[in-house]
Order: C-alpha cells, then structure tokens, then sequence
C-alpha cells in the first residue's frame, strides 16, 4: 500500500501525457534476451548502493563511472536499482546510466503498476523485472504485456518451484532465479541448480545473487543459464568495471 502511494505521489509529479512524450520514450530497446541467446558474455552487471541484508556497499562512485567501466569490461547488459528506499538508488540513477552507456539497461524496482513502466521507458531501460514473490498470475500478465507493447523485454524473476509454475507465460523472455531467499537472506547457487530443469527451453535463464567467481559461472552453464545477474561483488570493489573484467576476460 505504502508503494501505491509512493506510485500516485509520483503521478501527480509527472503525468502519463509527459512521460510518453520524452526523447527516450522513441528510443528503439535493445533486447537483452536476444543478446544472451546468442551467447554473450551473459554477465548483467548491477549498479547498488546498498542493500538490506549488507547495508553500505558502495556509496563513493557516481552511476556513469560505473555504467562505463561495466561497458568497457564487456558485459551484456547493466542493472540499475531504482529503489530508493532499500537500495538507495533513483530513476536518475537510470537516466545518468543510459546517458553514458550503449548496453542493455534493466531498471531494477518492485514493479507492481503500468506506471513505473512507463517510468522504465521514459528514463532509458530495455528491460524490466517482475518479481513472482510480490505479483500474483493476472498482474504478471498484465504488466508483462505492458511492458512487451513498450519494446521492453521481461525478466520474471521467481525463487521456488511454485512461483515458478504460476509465472510461466509467452509475454516473459527471460526467467531469473533469484539465489537469495528473500525472508532469511542466505544465498545459494543450488537454488538456481534445482530449478534450472523445471524452466522451458523457450525462456532464457537467468541466475541471480551471490555469484562470486567465474567457476560459479562456469558450473551454472552446465545447467543451461546465460544470464548472470551481478551486484554485491562488483559494487563491493573500488572499480566495479575492472572487477567485472576479471570475469569476462
Ligand atoms: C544482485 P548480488 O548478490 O550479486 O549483489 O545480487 C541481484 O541479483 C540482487 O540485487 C537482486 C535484487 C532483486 C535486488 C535480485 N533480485 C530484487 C532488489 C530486488
């Protein structure tokens, strides 16, 4: 409810009418989905400040330095964390982004109205997450086809086999496994592992939180994932760009 009225505050601010007619909203999206399909590096690398369950992670570099230094290590595309309140991020954050980098930008934010995907649009995102956890199936659908009409891919985020089987749908390209469980914190690429075989093959997988090395990775492929989803251990470094080189090299 508390997110509702954080979403009509917004409205008041700037009307649908506006948002549809900034530079960006004409914007051609770049599909991430397709770029990891034709086996990129897979590494989407995440711009975060902080975090719930670590607090500060990295409040000293400026959105653009790090957008650049990721697209320089030849990632596949960036996450940016639009939440202000638990990550101390912004849709500026996504607009200072996409003003310095080509990449695929995903704006990452507790989706739950059409409108903070046109937000989405508006401030230069390609993709957009649903998370399964707070969305039951008919507000899935609905945003995702929102979001397709947009020229914006999804990337359905779930953590169980359950959310998994409500979810599934033509209007998502990629599935992510989010490795952290949300209630207790404790991260494990085993989840990912346990769900890999239940996703269709017409999704592209996506493993998300708590990959820390490129043998992580490597033993990930072998479960038929393309997509890391990486924050914590690049934002926790000086140079986020050079450490996801490391990755990539
Ligand atoms: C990145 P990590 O452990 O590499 O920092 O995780 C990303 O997966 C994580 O930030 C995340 C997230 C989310 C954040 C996954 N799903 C949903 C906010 C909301």
């Amino acid at each position: 409810a508390d997110k509702r009225r954080e979403v009509e505050l917004k409205k008041s601010l700037i009307p649908v009418s506006q948002l549809e007619k900034s530079v960006l909203f004409e914007r051609t999206s770049i599909s991430l989905a397709e770029l990891l399909r034709k086996s990129d590096t897979g590494i989407i690398a995440e711009h975060k400040r902080r975090s719930p369950s670590k607090s500060v992670i990295n409040q000293d570099l400026n959105v653009q330095d790090v957008a650049k230094g990721y697209e320089e290590a030849g990632v596949s595309g960036m996450s940016v964390l639009t939440d202000g309140k638990y990550f101390g991020g912004s849709l500026e954050d996504l607009l200072y982004a996409r003003a310095s980098v080509e990449i695929p930008l995903l704006r990452k934010e507790f989706i739950i109205d059409e409108y903070q995907l046109l937000e989405a649009k508006a401030y230069g995102a390609d993709v957009i997450l649903l998370i399964a956890a707070v969305l039951d199936r008919k507000q899935i659908k609905t945003l995702s086809e929102f979001a397709k009409n947009l020229g914006l891919d999804v990337l359905l985020e779930v953590h169980n086999e359950e959310e998994l089987e409500k979810s599934i749908m033509s209007s998502l390209d990629m599935l992510g496994v989010n490795n952290r469980n949300l209630k207790t914190f404790e991260v494990s690429t085993d989840t990912s592992k346990e769900l890999s075989e239940k996703i269709p093959s017409d999704f592209v997988k996506v493993s998300e939180s708590g990959i820390s090395s490129v043998e992580v990775i490597k033993d990930l492929k072998n479960y038929g994932f393309e997509g890391f989803l990486i924050g914590e251990n690049f934002m926790k470094t000086e140079d986020p760009g050079a450490s996801a080189k490391e990755f990539i090299k």
